[in-house]
């Protein structure tokens, strides 16, 4: 069996970026349901993000989206997240809210549209340089809604010219994550549909670009487990962005709709030795809060991460790895299903208190009275950026 207190030093090693959006309104095409509190600026999402990283412990950072999170003086606000306890973590880019990409960003027909995506691509790296920031996270929603409607082949070129002019801009500590989302916006295509794509995109690139796994954007019953295992065989997995669906692109609290599924992907980043920090993989939340308290929702996540983690650190991986040897389908499956039924939240409770924390999150969240210091202090509070 597994040291307890090896699984506990891992685990307080864990780090979890969050991300700035989730603490502002968001909603359904239907209705955004503001709620009162939420920042109106990007430091006041990133004083937010620093209460989940007091709370957890394993919130570190905070990734950024430009424009959403547009300011004078990037270094300035990198040095507020610093005096706040967190730093500014992944700087997503957004080419999909402006009228020019309608039928694409970097993989449209028309030039000059081309150019000002790649534009906004290169100035993200810009803010990298100073934000301090590592990654570039690059999701689009280029895609097609018909046959026909554009050359599937020829956006594949662009995409890739688009990609290369951006990685060549990297520093040498920066990283490109590639994100891939089968579908939406478009519905007959999308131009980076899939992890294969992704990686083979981020092989022609080089060594500073991987793939991100955004759980939400697969086929119903799509193995991501294996996703996982197979991109971090290959060295290509670069990150996560965490959330649940229950149909398409839900973005609802990570762990929610399939613990299972969660504890799964975490065992396959055990088993690759790529839990911690040092190995490099960004472990994103990429949520939206339509109903429920930002900031509770947002420490639950995080909660439920450290949970499948747990887990997946209590595998008895010698007594996996003997069944499976001799073939012993059942008592193979029986290691799995004895770590994932541990209930591993006493572990996590001592782990909290053993580092000066309270042992309940969400308890010390609701006693602590800042939310009802953000409730008065902030009037009119800010749309997450999107409401679709
Ligand atoms: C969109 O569906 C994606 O999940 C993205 O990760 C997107 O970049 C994120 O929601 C912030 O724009
Ligand atoms: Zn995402
Ligand atoms: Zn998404």
């Amino acid at each position: 069996m597994p040291d307890p207190t090896t699984v506990k030093a891992a685990l307080a090693a864990q780090a979890i970026e969050t991300p700035s959006w989730a603490f502002g309104n968001s909603g359904t095409r239907f209705k955004v349901f503001a709620q009162p509190g939420v920042p109106r600026t990007p430091e006041e999402k990133i004083a937010d993000a620093a209460v989940v990283h007091r709370l957890t412990g394993v919130a570190p950072s905070v990734a950024l989206h430009v424009p959403w999170d547009a300011v004078e003086d990037y270094a300035k606000l990198n040095l507020f997240a610093q005096d706040a306890g967190v730093r500014i973590g992944a700087i997503n880019t957004n080419v999909f809210q402006d009228d020019d990409y309608k039928l694409g960003s970097v993989t449209n027909a028309d030039p000059r549209i081309r150019r000002k995506a790649t534009d906004h691509l290169l100035e993200a790296v810009s803010i990298m340089d100073a934000t301090g920031s590592r990654d570039l996270k690059l999701w689009f929603a280029d895609g097609l809604n018909y046959p026909g409607q554009d050359d599937l082949r020829d956006r594949q070129e662009r995409l890739s010219a688009a990609l290369h002019e951006t990685y060549d801009r990297l520093g040498a500590n920066q990283r490109m994550l590639l994100e891939y989302k089968l579908f939406e916006p478009a519905f007959y295509a999308t131009d980076v549909p899939d992890w294969g794509t992704s990686f083979a995109h981020c092989v022609e690139l080089g060594p500073k670009a991987f793939v991100c796994i955004d759980t939400g954007h697969h086929a119903p019953g799509t193995n991501i487990e294996f996703i996982v295992a197979f991109l971090l065989r290959q060295g290509k997995l670069g990150a996560f962005d965490f959330n649940s669906r229950f149909y398409a692109d839900d973005d609802l609290m990570a762990g929610a709709a399939d613990p299972f599924q969660l504890f799964r992907i975490m065992y396959e980043i055990v088993r690759g030795e790529a839990l911690e920090p040092s190995y490099g993989i960004n472990f994103m939340l990429d949520q939206c809060h339509n109903i429920e308290a930002k900031i509770p929702a947002i420490i639950r996540s995080v909660m439920n991460i450290q949970e499948a983690t747990a887990k997946a650190l209590l595998v008895d991986r010698g007594a996996l790895r003997d069944a499976q040897q001799s073939g012993d389908v059942l008592s193979a499956n029986g290691v799995l299903m004895d770590a994932y039924n541990t209930d591993v939240r006493p572990l996590l409770r001592e782990l909290r208190e053993e580092s000066g924390r309270d042992p309940d999150p969400l308890a010390a969240y609701h006693r602590s009275g800042y939310q009802a210091q953000i409730e008065s202090d902030r009037a009119h509070g800010q749309q997450a950026g999107w409401n679709a």
